[in-house]
């Protein structure tokens, strides 16, 4: 919940081996796989739009599977609730905001003038993350329209246990995902993505800023009244399978004719070189500039695949075929 004494209307806020040809029509009918995740969202109500009770106090455990990992007030908020409690929608505590998505979404402060004040929201997951494999976590914030400044430092952090910390400021967990830029929008809902690579055996997902006060950036919003406040969104935890196609046709018959690797985005870049170690080509963005081999000859070419927090750090070949 939004500090409600600060103001008076403070709101709480190497190369391969030559290929003969028995192997190149092995080649050409493997079925060619490509990035995909799985549909099934990992986390149960990510849209917070089951609730036990309507959150007329706006505490955050009235959304089913939720709930706050140390006593700071994250918040709940749902139609349903009466306008003067503040815990309504689009009109709350922390401003001004329609829904991504149905009729509820959470609030959390993530920093606090260097007192270090913060809040968290801590989900359990559907299914228990495997050891090694990859998961984009996805979710979307929004700034409170009543903050005073905007923040970086929005990350994520997964646990094997329920966490009950005795605190109501920062957790100080190894993060390594979490956002550089400052989000400021108070009019969209800015979408946040992650690679995550499991232990193994995580349970649980926490969402908010693991780093101290000082150790966080701020931009002063003039318009503000309150604590430096998010809403956050629409949840999502995937699987993924990281496979790079190994063999391009570019012979214009529509199958396999662009390197295309399905959902990727800006958090990535792939780059790739021929034998001779030189680069043919690079990318963060396969759909707005793919590769079709055009204007180089047939041949095994080898690729680097990276997100920009360095979690997935593929090689492998791909050979270009006419
Ligand atoms: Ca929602």
């Amino acid at each position: 919940m939004l500090n409600l004494t600060k103001y008076l209307t403070l709101f709480s806020l190497g190369f391969l081996p030559r290929i003969k040809p028995v192997f190149f029509i092995v080649l050409l009918f493997t079925p060619f796989c490509n990035i995909s995740k799985a549909q099934e969202n990992l986390l149960p109500n990510g849209s917070f739009e089951e609730y036990i009770i309507c959150p007329e106090d706006g505490a955050l455990n009235k959304a089913k599977y939720f709930s706050s990992p140390t006593n700071s007030s994250p918040d709940y908020f749902n139609s349903c609730a009466m306008a003067s409690n503040n815990t309504s929608i689009p009109s709350n505590l922390g401003g001004f905001q329609e829904p991504r998505s149905g009729s509820s979404y959470a609030g959390i402060v993530t920093y606090s003038y260097g007192n270090n004040y913060k809040e968290y929201i801590q989900t359990s997951l559907v299914k228990t993350l495997e050891s090694n494999k990859y998961y984009l976590v996805k979710y979307f914030v929004s700034l409170g329209s009543y903050s005073s400044t905007a923040s970086n430092k929005l990350g994520v952090f997964f646990s094997e246990q329920l966490i009950t910390e005795n605190i109501n400021t920062t957790l100080l967990f190894e993060d390594n995902l979490h956002t550089d830029s400052i989000i400021s929008d108070t009019l969209n809902w800015v979408e946040l993505s992650f690679i995550y690579q499991a232990k193994g055996n995580e349970n649980f997902l926490l969402l908010g800023n693991f780093h101290d006060d000082f150790f966080t950036d701020t931009l002063n919003c003039s318009s503000g009244i309150g604590d430096n406040y998010y809403y956050i969104d629409d949840i999502s935890v995937m699987e993924m399978d990281v496979n790079v196609p190994n063999v391009i046709t570019p012979n214009s018959d529509g199958i396999n004719d662009v390197l295309e690797i399905e959902d990727l985005t800006g958090d990535f870049e792939i780059t790739i070189v021929n034998r001779w170690g030189q680069k043919v080509f690079q990318t963060n963005n396969l759909t707005l500039n793919s590769w079709n081999g055009e204007n180089f000859p047939e041949g095994v070419y080898f690729y680097t695949l990276t997100d920009k927090k360095n979690v997935i750090n593929k090689t492998g070949f791909i050979h270009l075929i006419r």
